[in-house]
């Protein structure tokens, strides 16, 4: 019998200093609905607390949420093996709280000297986070944002940096800061090819297929999402179905396909199933949402590729 083994393990540290919002970060990624009571809770996180996942039933992602108070801070940097062996960064500066702007990238500096000495090769995320979308101070949050990403280039020109907008009230913006890193690590070439084939067969506007958790495995736009119009109707959306995802799988949602006509778009989510090559494990599921025009030739293209685009997916992931 063929056996699925790990193929990886990827140790994923979210950093920064206290109040950030790594743990709501995560807590949120994981949950996708229902959270607001748990982040407005939260305690300090006591040193660092470890969890994982597991991904497409080859890969480990193993969360390490480092407790920001300055004791546990400086208990890292005096240890560079808390940071050895890091695969991905995200580290979150509270764009919402101005007066912590030093602290946070005095801390941000001693991270990276000691990122400098160990084997990290990826881009350093970092994550404007509590970017709320509708937030009255998003203009200001931009300028601050401009300053702080000067600040970090100027005094590490030799490092790769990747910048975020991410907030806890912005679903997709959590899973898409995660996942930029990670997509590169799993290397899904022929699944790219396959979604731009498709997304161009059907006149879509974007194909991305979603791990069970969320995670953006790969995605393909033939539209530009730079710009804010664009980008806030298509997250509100990605939200909607994430938190969908997360029901789906829960059991209180039962329809594995879900279609709606939002504006002039026609979108469809489609949760499908890809088996085990492991005993007795469950299939894993895994979610298509896609994007086009509404018009009738368009709705007709996508019944007469999506049995198709699966069946590849699943043949690429399997
Ligand atoms: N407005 C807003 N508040 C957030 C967000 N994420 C976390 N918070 C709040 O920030 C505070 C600190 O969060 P926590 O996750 O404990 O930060 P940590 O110390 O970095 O782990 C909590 O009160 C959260 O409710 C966000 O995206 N937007
Ligand atoms: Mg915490």
């Amino acid at each position: 019998m063929q056996t699925k083994s790990i193929l990886k393990a990827f140790k994923i540290v979210f950093s920064g200093i206290d109040n950030a919002g790594k743990t709501s970060y995560l807590i949120a990624l994981k949950e996708k609905y229902g959270f607001l009571d748990k982040i407005l809770n939260l305690k300090p996180t006591k040193f660092i607390e470890y969890s994982s996942w597991t991904l497409m039933g080859k890969y480990v992602l193993n969360f390490w949420d480092m407790g920001g108070q300055k004791e546990f801070r400086e208990q890292y940097l005096e240890n560079q093996l808390y940071f050895d062996d890091t695969d991905i960064v995200l580290y979150l500066i509270d764009i919402q709280d101005e007066s912590s702007f030093e602290e946070s990238l005095n801390y941000l500096f001693d991270v990276l000297n000691i990122y400098r000495k160990t084997n990290y090769k990826n881009e350093i995320i970092v994550c404007f986070h509590k970017y709320d979308p509708g937030h009255k101070d998003t203009k200001v949050f931009w300028e601050r944002k401009k300053t702080l990403v000067e600040n970090i280039i100027d005094a590490n020109p030799d490092m790769k940096f990747q910048f975020f907008n991410t907030s806890c009230y912005n679903l997709y913006s959590l899973t898409n800061a995660l996942s930029y890193v990670l997509k590169k690590q799993l290397k899904m070439g022929s699944l790219d090819r396959k979604l731009r084939e498709f997304t161009k067969k059907i006149s879509g506007d974007y194909a991305i297929l979603f791990s069970s958790q969320g995670l953006i495995i790969s995605d393909y736009f033939e539209i530009d999402i730079s710009t804010y119009e664009i980008n806030s109707v298509i997250f509100k959306k990605m939200n909607d179905d994430l938190a969908y995802f997360q029901k789906y799988l829960d059991g209180e949602m039962k329809n594995d396909e879900k279609t709606e006509v939002v504006d002039q778009y026609l979108t469809l989510v489609k949760n499908f199933s890809v088996e085990s090559l492991i005993d007795d494990e469950k299939p894993e599921n895994y979610f298509l949402s896609l994007r086009s025009l509404n018009k009738e030739e368009n709705k007709a293209l996508i019944q007469a590729n999506l049995p198709t685009i699966l069946k590849e997916l699943k043949a690429i992931i399997i």
